[in-house]
């Protein structure tokens, strides 16, 4: 009669393991934020970032780091979901990185710098791009 008991709590104690580390390995991966890096650099009398237009995951955090090759302050901008962070410039010969963090429901969305084209940076072209949140990975 212990023996099955012992089986018995065996398998449960064993099962909850398994369980457990579903569990975890599950929460870990959706909680990686999605990754992308920006290049901002200067062509011509404009700045343009490469790549301008990014694919992200729709619904999960997504992080980008804009690496500022200029010695301007840009801003990446998405009014529609109420997002603005400054990107800080380079300073010397060096390259200045910021990051935002955010998370897109599905759509399109534009971005643009809310300094490019204004009297602040007189250029032809402000940067600007497009987010596609449509990722499901
Ligand atoms: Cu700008």
């Amino acid at each position: 009669m212990i023996r099955p008991l012992k089986l018995l709590t065996f398998a449960a104690v064993l099962a909850y393991a398994l369980v457990g580390t579903a569990a975890t390995a599950g929460s870990t991966r959706a909680a990686a934020p999605m990754r992308v890096t920006v290049n901002v650099f200067a062509v011509g009398n404009d700045e343009s970032t490469e790549p301008a237009n990014l694919a992200v995951r729709a619904g999960g955090t997504v992080q980008i780091t804009f690496r500022n090759h200029t010695h301007m302050f840009h801003t990446f901008t998405i009014k529609a979901l109420g997002i603005s962070v400054l990107i800080r410039p380079a300073q010397g010969t060096g390259v200045q990185t910021t990051s935002v963090s955010f998370v897109a429901p599905y759509g399109v969305y534009e971005w643009r710098c809310m300094f490019c084209d204004t009297a602040t940076h007189p250029h032809t072209h402000a940067m600007k791009g497009k987010v596609y949140a449509i990722i499901n990975a």
